[in-house]
């Protein structure tokens, strides 16, 4: 399997040959990183002025919700916040259409959620160790249990100034699985419940999510794992579209500012071969049904 698969040339709504999507999709589930060189976000001078950390309140990123079309953890109001909601609205559009385009196996199934911009410098950013990306982890977050489906997202580095944003990749996720499963404690009986009850959660979390959350927290605080795993930076210049299976793919962020990124969720069904889902891995490393 290449941890890289490259597609020169392409342009967010053109029509890909079908080898190329059946290609693109098999390498995706089987953990690549799906990389397009040269296909950038064009931005205005106005929109590429409001490329900056200022534009952030205390959160980390502005977010965008598609189906409110509205933007949050922005401190700007008036003309800019209208200019920021516009350019992630479109950044947005354009992501749902290349998906669409590049993986048509998907397009019954796909749902598509939050985007972001990203103004902020990751290198030495303060975090706690849980919300620290540049520690290598998949993607799995404590309030929204994914009940076993995917975590697609597509990311494209907009800085001006030609900074790359700086990857790691580690290793394969049943590698990571028979690395930490062992070492996770079961939930507590009730424990999921009590959550939905606080609120804590938006949905139940199933145990699939309970040691996906495990699995997170387990890599991000060992580090003589984050020590060993992933040392080859990977240097993604801007005007590049990449796309990967988050919760599957260990990858971390080390330093870069400056980027969009559109969230998607594939139900388990939607997928070619469910087989390579973190959700069949597990259960087959645990030997029973985790949903
Ligand atoms: O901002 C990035 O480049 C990726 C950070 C990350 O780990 C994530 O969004 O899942
Ligand atoms: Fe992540």
């Amino acid at each position: 399997m290449k941890t890289i698969v490259q597609i020169h040339q392409a342009t967010w709504d053109q029509r890909f040959p079908a080898d190329i999507q059946r290609e693109a999709t098999s390498a995706l589930e089987d953990g690549s990183v799906i990389m397009l060189p040269g296909l950038a976000f064009a931005m205005t001078p106005e929109e590429q002025k409001l490329l900056d950390p200022r534009i952030l309140g205390k959160a980390k990123n502005v977010s965008y919700t598609p189906w409110t079309d509205k933007v949050g953890g922005t401190v700007c109001t008036g003309a800019e916040a209208e200019t920021i909601r516009a350019v992630i609205a479109r950044y947005s559009k354009a992501a749902q259409g290349l998906m669409r385009k590049l993986f048509p196996h998907y397009n019954d199934t796909l749902k598509v959620q939050r985007a972001s911009l990203r103004p902020a410098e990751i290198a030495g950013r303060k975090s706690s160790w849980r919300k620290d990306d540049t520690r290598v982890h998949v993607d799995a977050f404590p309030t929204l249990p994914t009940h076993g489906d995917r975590i697609i997202r597509m990311f494209c580095n907009v800085n001006p100034h030609g900074k790359p944003r700086v990857w790691r990749l580690g290793e394969p996720f049943e590698d990571v699985a028979r690395h930490f499963l062992p070492g996770l404690k079961p939930p507590l009986p009730g424990s999921a419940r009590l959550l939905r009850l606080l609120r804590l959660t938006k949905k139940l979390r199933t145990e699939y999510d309970h040691y996906m959350l495990g699995l997170h927290d387990a890599m991000k605080s060992d580090l003589g794992y984050q020590g060993r795993v992933g040392q080859t930076p990977v240097e993604i210049i801007p005007g590049t579209t990449w796309i990967t299976f988050t919760d599957s793919v260990s990858h971390a962020a080390l330093s870069g500012q400056h980027q969009f990124e559109q969230t998607f969720a594939l139900p388990l069904s939607g997928m070619l071969d469910t087989g390579k889902s973190p959700l069949r891995i597990l259960e087959r490393l645990t030997g029973r049904a985790l949903i």
